[in-house]
């Protein structure tokens, strides 16, 4: 076999300023110890995340060129609707300016006190919109979807049974919605199977619960069933992404991931009685429901980059990114969340620097040294993303992962940009026992995790 190479040429560049150990020593320190306050000029090669990073095309910025930019009814509009709409077969396609603010849209309808959301695991906007509203979000992935180790094709998938349960525990009057987040990103960017998606959509069926996806990165999705799922090896990505949307009642989407552009996002849906409400919320607080938000020519990229994302060779070119350092970690000795998923490697920081108590984060250890030694911008997903405060004991709770997340822009580094990361992971890796861990000198109430500050704790 020969090296799958990126299946494209680079037509422009943008420089990378280098940085020497010291001057980074400097810079994470004043930024409280916090990868989110660096600014971007001071990193290497950032993987802080895959959203609202990727390269578009040449024929994404000429569509920017062709953005028709009318308050109303813009020619931008139509041309974005129908590529939702042919992917999805959702009614109501409503823009947004970001993933969150779907969230935002939806939740502020449906979820207030009293409510449960069931999903596989819901990422962090997701969970904090919910909360927000005064609702109550709930995990259900299956088991070995908590376990690092643990090998399973479709590590992202609802437990089935823990669903149906819950319905009945929390009864079905208090459930306005259920939802499951494709590729399951803070469970690894691990793909849920269609037999899951079809299963989930039965029992929100029979207890006439609605269904939604967050579908963020749904081709990454398609193309783990169509690898790994029996009786899908002969279908491509595109039939295979509208068969999951058929089974769904709507979505969510940040089109900053697998729509491939820097910002956007919409709502969908086939209930006229939400869309209306969710229009009236739209035009309050985004926009008038053709433009959401958005610029005309954001829903030109967009309607673009939902064609090529479904291009089977970039498909496997970007899992198989993901795939070779999977690889080489393994050959290190280096822990990680495994299978390897979709848009990131998920380095197991418990495993990895064992000596370091989850209160005193083990991640954010990691992270930091990582920025320390290469200049590499990753982000902690574990107790500062979502560990919690028992409000009566005063306890913390820890999550069940604690990851240090490289997430991989899309279309931006080559492979020796990769090969580099892995050196630095390394050399990391060599030196773990020295790593010490941090504490909060602040904290905000809400998805703390972004304005944080620490001190050195041990
Ligand atoms: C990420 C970003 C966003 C996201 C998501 C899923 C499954 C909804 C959203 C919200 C967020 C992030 C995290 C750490 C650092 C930077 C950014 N995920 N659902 O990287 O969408 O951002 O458009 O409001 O993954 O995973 P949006």
């Amino acid at each position: 076999m020969k090296t799958i190479i990126e299946p494209f040429r680079i037509k422009m560049v943008e420089s990378i300023k280098m940085t020497t150990r010291e001057q980074r020593e400097k810079i994470i320190k004043e930024a409280g110890y916090n990868l989110f306050l660096i600014d971007a000029k001071d990193i290497i090669i950032d993987l802080l995340t895959d959203s609202g990073t990727s390269a578009m095309s040449d024929l994404q910025w000429a569509g920017i060129m062709q953005g028709d930019e009318s308050y109303a009814g813009a020619r931008s509009f139509h041309r974005f609707y129908d590529k939702v709409f042919q992917l999805t077969k959702f009614k109501h396609i409503i823009p947004t300016h970001q993933g969150r603010a779907a969230e935002r849209i939806l939740f502020e309808i449906l979820a207030n006190e009293g409510k449960f959301i069931p999903s596989n695991t819901h990422f962090d906007t997701t969970r904090a919109n919910i909360e927000y509203n005064k609702g109550a979000a709930a995990d259900l992935v299956i088991e070995e979807g908590k376990n690092p180790e643990a090998i399973h094709p479709f590590k992202g998938n609802i437990d089935l049974d823990k669903l149906e349960n819950f319905i009945n525990e929390k009864g079905v009057e208090n459930i306005p919605i259920c939802m499951l987040t494709i590729t399951n990103n803070s469970g690894g960017g691990q793909p849920v199977s269609m037999e899951n998606i079809r299963g989930t959509s039965e029992i929100c069926k029979k207890y006439g619960i609605p269904f939604f996806l967050d579908a963020c990165r749904f081709a990454e999705n398609s193309y783990f069933i169509k690898m790994r799922e029996p009786g899908y090896e002969n279908k491509s990505c595109r039939e295979i992404a509208r068969e999951i949307f058929s089974y769904a009642d709507g979505c969510t989407m940040s089109a900053k991931k697998d729509a491939l552009v820097n910002i956007g996002g919409f709502l969908a849906m086939n209930d006229d009685d939400l869309a209306l409400q969710a229009r009236n919320v739209l035009i309050v607080t985004e926009g008038f429901p053709t433009y959401g938000g958005l610029a005309g020519r954001d829903l030109e990229a967009i309607a673009q980059g939902l064609d090529e994302i479904l291009d089977e060779d970039y498909l496997h070119y970007r899992i198989r990114t993901v795939e070779y350092m999977g690889e080489r970690l393994d050959k290190m000795g280096v822990p990680y969340l495994k299978p390897t998923g979709g848009h990131a490697i998920y380095l197991d920081a418990k495993a990895f620097a064992p000596h370091i108590p989850v209160e005193m984060f083990p991640g954010q250890a990691i992270a930091v040294e990582l920025y320390r030694i290469g200049g590499i911008r990753s982000c902690e997903i574990g107790g500062i993303m979502f560990g919690k405060t028992d409000p009566e004991t005063g306890q913390y709770l820890p999550p069940d992962l604690e990851l240090v997340r490289l997430a991989f822009p899309r279309r931006v580094y080559t492979q020796s940009h990769f090969d580099y990361v892995l050196e630095v992971i390394e050399e990391v890796y060599q030196n773990r026992k020295n790593l010490p861990g941090y504490k909060f000198t602040y904290q905000a109430p809400l998805l703390r995790h972004f304005t944080a500050q620490f001190e050195i704790a041990l």
